[in-house]
């Protein structure tokens, strides 16, 4: 299997290049942002919990997240990999991600950020929000508490993956086109000289 975790910035690009990842290379896309935003369009009891930390530019509990994933690696029992966008967040759904896929005899190939200037997410952000109808994105207050929530509790996953050597990253700014070849580049050569 090859299972990889596109990490960065709110706004960094992980649901845009997610789509080119998965068309090239077949891999199963769970995204918690949007599994999140399936549970409050469908008004579940978890949608309206959840709804309540993320127009807030908080994170959803941990239990919440690895509950779901764990769900979604249990419907997917024949994936040949996946592609997890937006997870893990925070050490303790790396620590369980790992456990979860030592369980299936598998583990994380790949770690790759993107990185992108904080001014730059901020344009990006305000600007999906003009037309996604998402109510995280309009608000620059609530942007801005995302990045302080990501500096605080995800960044740390980072160094979780560096120790396991699993963690490779690339400059997120430029054209879509751009950036994904950068990607491809990674992930082909990480496939070529998998670490064992
Ligand atoms: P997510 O849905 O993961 O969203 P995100 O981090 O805001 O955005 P993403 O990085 O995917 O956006 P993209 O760059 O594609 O999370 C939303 C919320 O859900 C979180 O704040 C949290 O509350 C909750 N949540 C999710 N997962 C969780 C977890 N594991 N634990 C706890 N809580 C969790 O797109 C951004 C914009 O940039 C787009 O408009 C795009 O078109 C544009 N763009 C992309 N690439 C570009 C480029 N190269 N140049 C210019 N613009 C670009």
């Amino acid at each position: 299997m090859f299972n990889m975790i596109l990490f960065g910035p709110p706004g960094s690009g992980k649901g845009t290049q997610s789509e080119n990842i998965v068309e090239k290379y077949g891999l199963v896309h769970l995204s918690t942002g949007n599994l999140l935003r399936e549970e409050i369009a469908n008004k579940t009891p978890l949608g309206t919990e959840a709804k309540n930390f993320m127009d807030k530019g908080q994170l959803v509990p941990d239990e919440v997240v690895i509950g779901m994933i764990d769900n979604s690696l249990e419907h997917h029992k024949d994936a040949t990999g996946f592609l997890f966008d937006g997870f893990p967040r925070t050490v303790a759904q790396a620590e369980a991600l790992d456990k979860l896929l030592s369980l299936k005899k598998s583990e994380i190939s790949l770690v790759l950020a993107l990185e992108v200037s904080e001014e730059e997410l901020v344009k990006r952000l305000l600007n999906r929000g003009k037309t996604s109808g998402r109510s995280d994105d309009t608000d620059e207050a609530v942007i801005r508490k995302r990045f302080t929530v990501y500096t605080n509790e995800t960044e740390p996953v980072a160094g979780h993956y560096r120790q396991l050597k699993k963690f490779n990253s690339i400059k997120g700014e430029g054209s879509v086109d751009e950036i994904f070849g950068a990607i491809k580049n990674v992930i082909d050569k990480r496939m070529r000289h998998p670490i064992i």
